[in-house]
């Protein structure tokens, strides 16, 4: 049982905030809370896992942890593209709500701006030690980032104690690691330089170069190459600093294990301490080391897919399934470690994904041609940047061995819960109260993420990106597309870039109809407009 910290031993309290670097009163009130992992993954399709019905590729550690906990057969990010759907996530609140929430280029200021009470700031004030490691994409710096130099605001702004980032995406430049402010191995005399404009007429690009590539591009990604690979966008410098995509995935699960250690290690310091604190006979004890957030935020399977060699045709379906198995073991090592340390039975593990799947995703690795007969939207229409369920509808698994029970075939939940939802959820986890103002749309799900509630949310909005005018709005079985520009992106999942003329409103039965095949807009013009109408009362809705 966690001890009162008026009682702990002076020695005990600074030798704990030492270690974890925090101050008293943030121990105090996550004394009894769990550790939280929310691994989320990138353009992982609901259909790309053996938990959710893949059979061309098996992801036994991901599967493994769907059976120690729970499934969700209704579980959403909010958008189909991932700057949206992070900023939802770490805020609480709907992207077409904030401002240059649409996908990020390169050089992005930090989107979320400090002061803003975000998931992890909240878990902070609960008393929590807090971290980010992998892809950010949510931008960095005042105006621009830094790269030279202090790359404020960003994570630790807004309530990360810890970040080791990918900056932006794979696929944008620069292929740098960012340690809290700072590009890491960044050598004085190499500095770094992104742009938007080739930075000399013989600078090498995908275009001039392309012979020289090991991955060709489909389409945009022709321009500054690094480690065979062309990018969006230019750079230069930063030599030192930059990493070889093969070895992203290892180092997020290094980082995140070392995390690991260092809390258990804190424990056992803190468990010796209370025993040799003699005098004290109500001493502090490992129970007083806080908890810990993490957000691994892997790169996987976002393209260019360049998988560590050892992943490299570990499946028959190109670098997109070996992708999909590199992410799987990912899950295994971290899942493996909280094991060792004896931190699973405690560890609130939530694994999402920030949107739907894409196949051709600008470079030509394989994806469609060795697709053979998966689906990787499961039974849903479309994918990444659409609101048709496979956008945004997407593996949603929650395990924690203390609390939620297992059950060797598996358990599934069909309560509504999105990505959008944590913030509250894990925030009365936490025991800290939010702020009347603030994380808007999130809702409590709590009992849904733990098993206790079948039920989760109401309705949903679905959007593509930041304020695309496209929106997808769910309430029970009732699914309304809304189209301001009468144009739908990424109907077929192998089509990202097709454009396809839509009607401006349309309605499906999810019930009867998961596949969103049968408009029911004429049929059914009383619900559509009702439906219609309270999407665009929650679109308009003023704190
Ligand atoms: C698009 C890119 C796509 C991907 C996406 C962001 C082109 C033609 N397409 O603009 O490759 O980078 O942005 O993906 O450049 S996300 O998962 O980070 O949202
Ligand atoms: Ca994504």
């Amino acid at each position: 049982m966690p001890r009162s910290l008026v009682s702990l031993a002076p020695v005990a309290v600074t030798l704990f905030a030492c270690v974890m670097g925090m101050g008293f009163e943030r121990i105090a009130a996550a004394a009894e809370a769990p550790n939280i992992v929310v691994i989320m993954a990138d353009d992982l399709g609901y259909g790309d896992l053996s938990c959710y019905g893949a059979t061309a590729l098996q992801t036994p550690h991901i599967d493994a942890l769907a059976a120690s906990g729970l499934r969700f057969t209704s579980g959403y990010c909010s958008a189909s593209t991932c700057t949206p759907t992070r900023y939802s996530f770490l805020t609480g609140v709907y992207a077409f709500r904030g401002e240059r929430t649409g996908i990020a280029p390169p050089n992005a200021p930090a989107i979320i701006r400090p002061g803003t009470v975000t998931l992890p700031s909240l878990l902070q004030q609960a008393g929590y030690r807090t971290a980010v490691i992998g892809k950010w994409h949510l931008g960095l710096g005042e105006t621009e980032p830094n790269w030279n130099g202090s790359l404020s605001p960003g994570p630790l702004e807004i309530g990360f104690d810890e970040a080791l980032l990918l900056p932006t995406t794979n696929d944008r430049v620069p292929q740098v690691y960012v340690r809290d402010r700072r590009v890491e191995n960044l050598a004085a005399d190499d500095p770094l330089w992104v742009g938007r404009t080739k930075p000399s007429p013989d600078h090498p690009t995908g275009k001039t170069h392309r012979d020289t590539l090991k991955m060709d591009w489909s389409h945009g990604h022709n321009d500054t190459i690094h480690n065979g690979i062309s990018r969006i966008g230019f750079y230069t410098g930063g030599e030192e600093a930059r990493f070889r995509d093969e070895d992203l995935a290892d180092r997020w699960v290094r980082e995140s294990i070392a995390l690991f250690e260092r809390h258990a290690a804190a424990k056992t310091t803190a468990a010796t301490t209370a025993a040799t604190t003699a005098a004290a006979s109500d001493a502090g004890t490992s129970d007083d080391v806080p908890p810990f957030f993490l957000f691994f935020s892997s790169h996987d399977i976002h393209v260019p897919r360049m998988p560590h060699e050892r992943f490299q045709a570990a499946t028959s379906l190109g670098y997109r399934g070996d992708a999909i198995a590199q992410l799987d073991w990912c899950v295994g090592e971290l899942t493996t470690a909280l094991d060792r340390l004896e931190l699973r039975e405690n560890t609130l593990i939530v694994f999402c994904s920030d949107n739907g799947p894409v196949l051709d995703d600008g470079y030509k690795d394989g994806a469609i041609e060795q697709l053979g007969s998966h689906t990787p939207g499961g039974p849903f229409t479309g994918g990444k940047y659409s609101v048709y369920e496979g956008g945004t509808r997407t593996p949603f698994i929650t395990s924690w061995p203390g609390r939620i029970t297992s059950d060797p075939n598996g358990r599934t939940s069909e309560a509504l819960v999105c990505t959008i939802d944590l913030a509250a959820s894990l925030a009365d986890l936490a025991g800290v109260d939010v702020p009347a103002a603030a994380c808007r749309d999130s809702e409590n799900v709590l009992p849904a993420l733990l098993g206790t509630d079948r039920a989760g949310r109401e309705r949903l909005v679905q959007q593509d990106n930041g304020q695309s005018g496209t929106y997808g709005y769910r309430r029970g079985r009732w699914k309304l597309h809304r189209y301001d520009r009468g144009r739908a992106r990424n109907v077929t999942v192998a089509t990202p870039l097709a454009n396809t003329a839509v009607p401006p409103l349309m309605l499906f039965d999810l019930e009867t109809d998961p596949a969103e095949t049968t408009n029911l807009a004429d049929e059914k013009p009383d619900l559509t407009a009702e439906l219609a109408q309270e999407l665009q009362a929650i679109l308009e809705e003023t704190p």
